[in-house]
């Protein structure tokens, strides 16, 4: 008897998981200076003037602002970094990360 008709065929699909996204969270504070807030979102998160106004100014008036996701990786060490630019001008400019739902 050939193989086909005995053997059960079943096939196997791979199911790839996607990895779980983490936001960057700019937290308000009184003392940094907005152009400097507006200047690290440039810098570390590649947006336009326009974009990091607005990721400022949401911060400024509601305390927090989502400013991206990325993978935990990745956005741990945005937030680091974009945290130590402020600490390096004694600012204590602050970004959080926390899993998407
Ligand atoms: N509140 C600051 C000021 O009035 C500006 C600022 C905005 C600081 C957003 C931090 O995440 C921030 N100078």
């Amino acid at each position: 008897m050939s193989d086909s008709l005995t053997k059960p065929r079943v096939k196997t699909r791979v199911k790839t998981e996607r990895p779980k996204l983490h936001k960057v969270i700019l937290i308000n504070d009184d003392f940094t200076p907005r152009e400097f807030v507006v200047t690290v979102l440039k810098g570390e998160f590649h947006m336009s003037e326009d974009q990091a106004y607005r990721v400022m100014i949401t911060a400024h008036r509601r305390g927090v602002c989502v400013v991206a996701v990325f993978t935990k990786d990745v956005a741990e060490t945005k937030a680091t970094r974009a945290t130590e630019a402020g600490k390096a001008k004694g600012y204590p400019l602050m970004f959080t990360t926390e899993p998407e739902e």
